[in-house]
């Protein structure tokens, strides 16, 4: 089973040092004591790190704390993160070192890869200034604007990312898997001028024609100016709108080789980017991230949870639509100077084992991936996984949902052959950086199948009640972050208030100058102040990893001509964790059938894309709602995991007890016969 089922069943008793990692083992006190002394003062403890950054100017105040819960960091200080990433690892003498290896994802009739490409630092940076160059000289790119990006993973993404911030631009990355509607919602939110995109892209051997995709989009969003097309797959018949729509190459053509664009000088709290992300109502969140803490959250988190040396090649399996992307698959390896690998493709294609074939290769030493991932590799098969020599690997991790201890055990014996520090890091696209995890580069305190560990030094968090007590250990409640942390987001795009209410009204005392961030996820602390995150405890999905809002989903749905109401609730899935499941009313003169579930299915993907599509969808002739006529999310859950209804009802109006089970029994035996 893919989720975590139950507290008790969770392995809080075993502890695993492997082998290779015994003279790096700490003892769990004294990594507490580590983490006690950070907390002591954490602005003196955070301008450590920070030191060890270059910048332009250095900060006048490591912590702005005037108007809080908009808090700043290393205020007064100046920096540049496309400098950071390319020119400083140039002057610490990284300019012939590789730094992106790209892999595309057709192979030829051996199965080997047909499009391999190295670049090294210096490569990445010409060709930045390049860009840069046009960006700022040919279509008058300004400081602060935010430029869309719906891209595949092609080097000049990587580099078009660099150019972007190096002019002091933002970027709004929209995940290629996203439908038309879901880019056009953020595009017209982020009101960009310029959108970036290729011909098309690969996936699974098929192409996908992604500027189609982007037309539709750009259809709906008056701001957008320019159409930035790279051509990935070559297509020919790709409509190009005079004046609107310029090639990458031709935008480049005449571009000197050599030209150098200096670094805009940018505010520590200026923005580096915008990532959207679902929350708990229809509308995604831009969420903001600064420069100057995001780079010091990232340096620290590289050293500290990947513990990376000179010699390391990363792997991350994550896209760059994701915060995983964002921070660990282009930033933070660059901010290091170290060898990250970029594969394009789907990670079973020829065959299932196309990652461990990349790690085969490359000689992969650090491997970032996603518990969905492990579950469908486990389905698999060991025997592709022992095809390959992996015994390069040091280290393992994996993001984005719970592990459950069976697909931990999988991975930590097949792909570390027990001899990795693996570790589930826990963060958010709003946490910027990985906020709990085992470290490494610190010290390797044991490991448990399926922990999140303790959060890094400079970093506090608890668990709490609903009233906002520490709850023991072996008590469910909410996961909380105590103390501001670099790499926070600074605010949710044109929406300051939604910022306040999200994340910092459930446990603060702004009276009392208590400030705590919420993360909205449910866990359990063990004995020894390990952290396990249970899930989330609002209405929003992790499906395969991806962030996704029941209330998206349900507003979707209700946008077709035939439904009048809609709910959705997740359901555990062996594989992906979780997967949504639609309850469905419908309008008057529709009845409910195979074809209208196929097309209700359908209809979803096309709004919002392929990871949001319902794995089931029930019609009913009502929903289950409370007095004051919310819908009873918890009781149509509670049917679909077949739990009892027990703390349901108490949880609800009381006087509606009777009509709530009736509304369960009669979910029940819909769901049952299906
Ligand atoms: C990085 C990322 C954030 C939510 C978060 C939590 C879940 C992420 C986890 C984890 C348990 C881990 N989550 N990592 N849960 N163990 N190691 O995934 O960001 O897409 O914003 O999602 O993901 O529920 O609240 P994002």
């Amino acid at each position: 089973m893919g989720s975590i089922s139950s507290i008790s069943s969770l392995p809080f008793d075993e502890y695993i040092i492997p082998p290779s990692w015994r003279d790096r083992a700490i003892p769990i006190d004294d990594y507490k004591r580590i983490c006690e002394e950070s907390l002591r003062n954490i602005e003196e403890f955070w301008a450590k790190v920070a030191e060890q950054l270059k910048w332009f100017k250095k900060w006048d105040r490591v912590l702005d704390s005037s108007n809080p819960p908009f808090f700043k960091w290393f205020v007064g200080g100046e920096l540049n993160m496309s400098y950071l990433c390319l020119d400083w690892q140039i002057e610490q003498g990284r300019k012939n070192k590789v730094a992106l290896i790209w892999e595309g994802e057709p192979v030829d009739e051996r199965g080997e890869p047909i499009e391999v490409r190295k670049l090294t630092y210096y490569d990445l940076w010409r060709e930045t200034n390049r860009i840069a160059y046009a960006l700022r000289e040919k279509l008058g790119v300004k400081k602060g604007e935010i430029i869309t990006f719906y891209c595949p993973m092609i080097p000049e993404l990587a580099t078009l990312l660099l150019a972007t911030v190096r002019i002091g631009a933002a970027h709004s990355i929209v995940f290629s898997g996203f439908s038309a509607q879901a880019l056009a919602e953020r595009i017209k939110d982020a009101e960009s001028r310029i959108v970036v995109t290729a011909d098309g892209m690969y996936r699974r051997g098929r192409i996908l024609r992604l500027k189609e995709i982007v037309d539709e989009a750009v259809k709906q969003c008056p701001t957008v100016e320019k159409v930035i097309v790279i051509r990935r797959v070559g297509l020919t018949d790709v409509h190009m709108e005079p004046g609107r729509d310029i090639w990458y190459s031709d935008l480049l053509s005449d571009v000197p080789r050599n030209v150098y664009v200096e670094p805009e000088r940018m505010r520590s709290e200026d923005t580096l980017f915008v990532l959207y992300t679902s929350g708990t109502t229809g509308k995604p969140k831009g969420i903001v991230h600064d420069i100057g803490g995001y780079a010091v959250g990232l340096y620290a988190t590289m050293k500290w949870v990947f513990d990376v040396r000179d010699d390391d090649i990363i792997f991350n399996s994550a896209d760059i639509g994701w915060i995983t992307g964002h921070s660990y698959n282009l930033y933070g390896p660059l901010i290091v100077g170290s060898t990250f690998i970029w594969y394009e493709g789907a990670p079973d294609y020829p065959a299932p084992d196309r990652w461990w074939s990349i790690i085969e290769r490359y000689g992969v030493t650090i491997f970032y991936t996603s518990p969905t991932a492990v579950r469908m590799f486990m389905r698999y098969g060991e025997d592709w996984v022992r095809k390959h020599d992996l015994s390069t690997l040091r280290i393992v991790h994996t993001v984005g949902e719970p592990i459950n201890p069976e697909a931990w055990r999988w991975y930590f014996r097949n792909l570390c052959r027990e001899n990795c520090a693996a570790s589930s890091t826990w963060w958010m696209t709003e946490t910027g950086i990985i906020l709990i995890s085992h470290v490494p580069g610190i010290g390797l305190t044991p490991l448990k199948p399926g922990t999140n560990a303790m959060p890094i030094p400079g970093v506090e968090a608890d668990v709490l009640d609903e009233d906002g007590n520490s709850c023991p250990p072996g008590v469910k409640g909410y996961l909380v972050i105590k103390t501001p942390w670099p790499g926070m987001l600074l605010t949710i795009l044109k929406d300051p208030e939604r910022y306040v209410k999200t994340y910092w009204s459930k446990f603060s005392k702004p009276d009392q100058g208590l400030w705590i961030f919420y993360t909205s996820d449910y866990a359990v602390k063990d004995k020894d102040g390990y952290i396990w995150v249970l899930g989330r405890a609002d209405e929003v999905l992790k499906v395969a990893g991806h962030r996704i809002g029941t209330a998206e989903l349900e507003s979707a749905l209700i946008q077709h001509p035939a439904v009048a109401e809609a709910a959705v609730v997740g359901k555990p899935d062996p594989v992906k964790g979780e997967v949504p499941v639609a309850f469905v009313v419908l309008r008057e003169g529709y009845s409910p059938s195979p074809e209208l579930e196929k097309e209700l299915k359908e209809w979803v993907r096309k709004m919002i894309g392929p990871l949001a599509e319902p794995a089931e969808v029930y019609f009913v002739t009502k929903l289950p709602k409370t007095r004051s006529g919310k819908i009873m999310r918890r009781l149509i859950k509670a049917v679909i995991v077949g739990a009892p209804l027990g703390d349901i009802t108490t949880l609800e109006d009381a006087s509606a007890v009777e009509e709530v089970k009736k509304a369960y029994e009669e979910l029940r035996r819909l769901v049952e016969r299906k």
